[in-house]
């Protein structure tokens, strides 16, 4: 079993609906070590750099906007950003999270309990790495590396 770190973000919609508690007691149940956290307020830089894989999707403008919190007022522009560690944590925490439709998402998975479909957005309150490439190349956008511990 490999030890890996996985980036985690509460976007805007779920800062908005105060849902990062039960976000961090979700994953803090499912046994991963949170080692790092902080509370950003999206550039359209780091927005840029965090999707740049996305960037031919058609949905692309819309995503950049609604990491950054254009759709959620001036006093959401918030992502509380944070690494998690543990054993396969980054195909843990997606099952953790549930899939990227909430509509398709499980029942109980944060997605599944949590996500809607808004004005043909996704709204899935979270954001976990796909996989471990993405996941090392994701933390170092996020944290400098004296911020993440362990
Ligand atoms: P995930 O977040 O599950 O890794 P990605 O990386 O394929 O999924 O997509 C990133 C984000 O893009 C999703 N979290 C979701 O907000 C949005 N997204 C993905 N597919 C669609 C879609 N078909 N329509 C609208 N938004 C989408």
């Amino acid at each position: 079993m490999a030890i890996e770190k996985t980036l985690i973000l509460v976007k805007p919609d779920g800062m908005k609906r105060k849902l990062s508690g039960i976000v961090v007691d979700r994953l803090d149940n499912a046994g991963f070590d949170m080692v790092a956290s902080k509370i950003v307020s999206v550039s359209e830089e780091l927005a840029r750099e965090h999707y740049a894989l996305l960037k031919d999707m058609p949905f692309f403008p819309n995503l950049i906007q609604f990491i950054k919190g254009d759709f959620h007022g001036v006093s959401d522009r918030r992502v509380l950003a944070m690494v998690y560690k543990g054993e396969n944590a980054v195909k843990g925490i997606r099952a953790v999270v549930g899939a990227t439709n909430p509509e398709q998402a499980a029942p109980g998975t944060i997605r599944g309990s949590f996500g809607r479909i808004c004005q043909g957005n996704f709204e899935n309150v979270v954001h976990a790495s796909g996989n471990v490439e993405e996941a090392d190349r994701e933390i170092k956008i996020w944290f400098k590396p004296e911020e993440v511990v362990g």
